[in-house]
């Protein structure tokens, strides 16, 4: 009996032993195939940002271990600025790399649902007045709000906050929050709709909106509504705009339910928000260029080069290339490229350098995505090897 139960016991330990041989490596499997898709743990690192002879690997990483970086600019000098969502202003020197130090922390700022420091953007004539324009969320008592101020820059930090606009309505989604200066040398502001859809056509509120105002914050006397900042109306939530080499203005706006928006943005129009979605038309609205259709892409920041509009997507983790094509009647369409579908995880804004390259944020550390070792970065695109 004795040496039946130990041949028992033995078969039962060597069962045991295979069956939790057979787990571990059902685990390794598994694991290493969900990581598979994200291959940017030995990206290489990028050697500064100055190569004078330009030959970047296609992919290089200028900064890690940022917490939520939102929006980056560069200054005249090719040194890379940008926010982190908590409220950090931070540096990329052009020669010694990322400061350990930020420019400035703001401790107004309220970090909360898709709010935060969110939209950065750099004077077009920074070497005179050295203005960093910034937008962000913040609480008054029960209330969010999100405002745009400018700072000063001396010696490495940012002094002297002024308000350029404030009062934005804001809430835990759909807080907008790009900011860039056009052509026109004026500055472009986008909102969201607060989580409140019809805010978006109520061209009194300045939620849903893309807003249009002078670098001290006054309303410019050429917009297109009297005395109003707004540029355009009937938006849900837009998070990237850029113009293109004949001056057009494009935008991209998260969709309810998918239908992701590419928008050519024209002075005073509806885009049509909470009213069309998608390919929907209305008397007085303006539908999409394209839109994501049921696919979500979330897109946020985008830029222009080369004929094409880039732009990030978030829940899509690709950088969307929409190659601009004029159609014989002259309407402007699109031909959709990807590139980098989930290698990276989730993708906030991309700027194109002074050097012809992109410099892209990736934005797993908001909540939203799965983190890897080296979150969140900025990534350089070689746009030679692109
Ligand atoms: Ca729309």
């Amino acid at each position: 009996m004795l040496k039946i139960r130990l041949a028992d016991n033995r078969s039962a330990f060597a069962f045991l032993l295979l069956a939790l041989l057979i787990m571990m490596l059902a685990l390794a499997l598994f694991t290493s195939g969900c990581l598979g898709s994200q291959r940017d743990h030995d990206l290489p690192q990028a050697d500064g940002l100055s190569t004078p002879d330009n030959e970047y690997p296609r992919v290089s990483v200028l900064a890690d271990d940022l917490e939520i970086p939102w929006a980056l600019d560069f200054l005249p000098d090719g040194s890379i600025i940008f926010t982190e969502r908590p409220g950090k202003v931070r540096l990329i020197d052009d020669k010694e790399g990322l400061l350990p130090l930020p420019l400035a922390t703001l401790d107004d700022v309220t970090n909360l649902g898709e709010g935060g420091l969110l939209g950065i953007a750099v004077h077009p004539e920074f070497e005179d007045n050295q203005f960093i324009y910034l937008y962000y969320t913040y609480r008054n008592g029960e209330r969010l709000y999100n405002r745009v101020v400018r700072y000063t820059t001396a010696d490495r930090e940012l002094t002297g906050q002024e308000i350029v606009i404030d009062l934005i309505p804001a809430g835990r989604i759909h807080n907008g929050g790009r900011i860039r200066f056009g052509p026109d040398g004026l500055l472009y502001v986008c909102t969201g709709d607060a989580g409140e859809p019809s805010l978006a056509q109520d061209t009194a509120s300045l939620a849903g909106k893309i807003l249009r105002l002078t670098d001290s914050g006054s309303i410019p006397e050429d917009n297109p509504l009297h005395n109003s900042p707004v540029y355009s109306f009937g938006h849900r939530n837009p998070q990237g705009i850029a113009w293109d080499e004949h001056g057009r203005l494009w935008a991209t706006e998260h969709g309810p339910t998918a239908r992701d928006e590419l928008n050519i943005i024209k002075p005073g129009k509806n885009y049509g928000w909470p009213v069309i979605t998608g390919d929907d038309t209305a008397e007085s609205m303006e539908s999409p260029v394209i839109h994501s259709g049921w696919n979500t892409w979330a897109p946020s920041g985008m830029s222009y080069l080369k004929g094409s509009v880039f732009f990030t997507g978030l829940r899509g983790q690709t950088l969307y290339e929409a190659e601009v094509l004029v159609l014989e009647d002259e309407s402007i369409s699109v031909e959709l490229h990807e590139h980098f579908a989930d290698e990276f995880g989730r993708l906030r804004d991309v700027v194109a350098g002074p050097d012809g390259n992109l410099y892209m944020l990736t934005n797993n550390r908001d909540g939203r995505g799965r983190t890897i070792d080296g979150d969140d970065r900025i990534i350089r695109i070689n746009t030679k090897l692109l």
